[in-house]
């Protein structure tokens, strides 16, 4: 495992083994909140995270929102409105001119902020849902987020009440968007596992099983996570910064 900080970011191209790599390469990113904090959009652990000033069980549980309806719509609509106001950074577009050069790529978020798609990428997974979709909490009917109404508490043709269609914790994830994960995870050459504390499982299985099926496994964090050790190459820097220079050495490599 080698780990690189920004200082040896210029030594980048000596470590990965490019040879091995060509544009028929398949290539997966596997990204977390921390791909969209440089777009200003606070992360969920990270010193000063959503985490720390609420609690994640209160806003992001079944039970939270049984319990209090308006105040899990409320956070949900703050989130929103701040998400509007961002946009994607240079991390979510490197991804785009990454995905131009090898074409069988595909995203797997577990943000629900659809910077990746506003970017410009394509194949996105998002695991954990979306939150400008709302879904039923009794049939799970989905529907689009009809904004003047966005925090009134509102119910579906069935009687069930309307609630953001994210996964809140201990929720399942929806089976089939799973297992497309795993496949793509476990069918891949290059792994890519971008701002995220890889803590929230499922999803924080993937870059281990990515490992497990033979990818080169490329982890770029501000801090040391528990895949940190596993990974074949550590970048510790933030996203924004390494994914572009990133992209310039295999540019360079294999077009
Ligand atoms: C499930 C809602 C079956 C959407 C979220 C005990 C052990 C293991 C598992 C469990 C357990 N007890 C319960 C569980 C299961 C639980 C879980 O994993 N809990 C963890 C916390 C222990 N998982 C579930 O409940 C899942 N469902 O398993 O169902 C089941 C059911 C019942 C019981 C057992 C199993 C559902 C998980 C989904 C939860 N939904 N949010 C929303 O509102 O957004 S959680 C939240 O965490 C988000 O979804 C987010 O996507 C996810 C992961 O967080 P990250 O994206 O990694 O973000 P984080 O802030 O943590 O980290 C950011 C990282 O970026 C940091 O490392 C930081 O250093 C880095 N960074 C910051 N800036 C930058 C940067 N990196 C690069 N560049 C930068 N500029
Ligand atoms: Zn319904």
């Amino acid at each position: 495992m080698i780990e690189l900080t920004p200082i040896f970011n210029a030594m980048l191209g000596a470590e990965i083994p490019f040879e091995k790599f060509s544009k028929d390469t398949r290539v997966t990113f596997f990204t977390g909140a921390g791909i969209s904090a440089e777009s200003g959009i606070p992360t969920f652990r990270s010193t000063g995270g959503l985490w720390s000033k609420y609690d994640p069980v209160k806003l992001a549980s079944p039970e939270g929102f049984n319990e209090n309806p308006q105040l899990v719509l409320d956070w949900y609509a703050w989130r929103r409105d701040a998400i509007r106001l961002a946009d994607p950074n240079p991390a979510h577009l490197s991804i785009t001119k990454f995905q131009k050069l090898f074409h069988d790529s595909a995203v797997i978020t577990q943000n629900v902020d659809s910077l990746h798609s506003r970017a410009g990428n394509n194949s996105v997974l998002e695991l954990h849902g979306n939150i400008f979709r709302e879904r039923c909490n009794n049939c799970g009917e989905e529907n689009g987020l009809n904004s003047d109404e966005r925090t009134k508490i509102r119910y579906c043709h069935c009687g069930g009440m309307l609630r953001p269609d994210v996964v809140w914790f201990g929720e399942t994830l929806e089976n089939q968007k799973l297992e497309q994960a795993f496949e793509l995870t476990g069918a891949c050459q290059i792994f890519f596992s971008l701002g995220t504390s890889t803590q929230v499982y499922p999803a924080a299985q993937l870059p281990f099983y990515a490992k497990e099926h033979g990818a080169y496994t490329i982890e770029i964090n501000t801090e040391r996570t528990p895949f940190s050790n596993h990974t074949d190459l550590f970048i510790k820097d933030a996203a924004g910064h390494a994914l572009p220079n990133l992209y310039e050495e295999f540019y360079a490599a294999v077009s």
